[in-house]
């Protein structure tokens, strides 16, 4: 199908989890969380029998508009894990909760204007340039290091923490169920890393590190045994850059305790965003495996 060699556009990724909600009405059930800042919805994709008490992993796509491998695997994700019967019995123990993309006005906006687009589409008073950068707008140590206060720039945090309609719908949507959620994943490009918390600044890791990173490494493993294919797992402020206000910081301070933001191949700055479409097929498998791993471990530690 076509999340394996195509990117979507956001209407034909809503149809793809629409016909497989159909196809699996059982296992798959498409929730609103919310609105983008120019009307669209926001969808969270819930897999596998709910109303339990079942751990949670949540995976969410594409807050950065041009990283557009990473819509593809969130939906290479839900359609996999629930066609194949092999998956049956890890999602009887583990909920699975895709966003497969937290910023479709960005996405569409570099679909058609500007390939290199990051940010969101909100408008601000008397504002010059559109856009916050969704990453940095989430309410932990916001605005206080590898940010910008000002409009114009790619990393520009908002007016203030969840000033973006996108973040406010994830942030509450996560709220709701966090004590149940063990792990959290945002999918990113690209790089090839596995980065885990603290990342609002240097050399400042939580108490329980040590466990992120053996779990960041079997994922690295679960990767590199598809196709050879190397992820670093680092310290995503002192490996990458101390950034505030990310989602990934802010799910590990609400008690999620597997959280990381992966950055999906490639990891050379000539292709960057642009991974030529015959080239998903394969960072949609190895990035499977991780989650997939994930889910395991989570399994069996909660
Ligand atoms: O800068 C980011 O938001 C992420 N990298 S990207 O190239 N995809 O833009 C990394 C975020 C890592 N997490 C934290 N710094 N907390
Ligand atoms: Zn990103």
């Amino acid at each position: 199908n076509d999340v394996n060699n195509k990117y979507l556009s956001y209407d034909e990724q809503m149809q793809f989890l629409s016909s497989i909600a159909q196809q699996y009405p059982n296992d798959v059930k498409l929730q609103k969380i919310g609105n983008s800042y120019e009307g669209r919805s926001l969808t969270a994709v819930r897999i596998g029998d709910d109303g339990s008490s079942k751990p949670i992993v949540w995976i969410d796509a594409g807050v950065h508009a041009r990283e557009w491998i990473s819509y593809n695997v969130a939906l290479y994700l839900v359609y996999t894990i629930v066609s194949q019967p092999a998956y049956r019995d890890l999602l009887n123990a583990v909920q699975l909760v895709v966003v497969p993309n937290t910023n479709p006005d960005g996405y569409e906006y570099s679909r058609t204007n500007d390939r290199m687009w990051r940010k969101t589409r909100s408008r601000f008073s008397n504002g010059r340039c559109s856009g916050a950068d969704a990453n940095r707008n989430y309410p932990f140590f916001w605005g206080t290091q590898g940010v910008s206060h000002s409009q114009c720039s790619e990393i520009y945090c908002g007016s203030r923490p969840q000033s973006e309609p996108e973040v406010m719908a994830l942030t509450n949507a996560i709220q709701r169920e966090e004590t149940r959620i063990k792990g959290y994943i945002a999918l990113h490009s690209y790089g090839q890393e596995i980065l885990y918390p603290w990342g609002h600044t240097m050399r400042t890791y939580p108490s329980d590190v040590q466990d992120l990173i053996q779990v960041g490494k079997a994922m690295a493993a679960a990767i590199r045994a598809v196709n050879n294919t190397d992820y670093n797992v680092v310290n995503s402020g002192d490996g990458l850059y101390p950034a505030a206000g990310a989602s990934d910081d802010w799910a590990k301070s609400r008690g999620i305790k597997y959280s990381y933001t992966i950055e999906l191949s490639p990891i050379d700055d000539y292709t960057g965003f642009s991974l030529p479409e015959d080239r998903i097929n394969q960072v949609c498998r190895e990035a499977f495996q991780a989650i997939q791993v994930l889910m395991i471990e989570v399994r069996s530690k909660f």
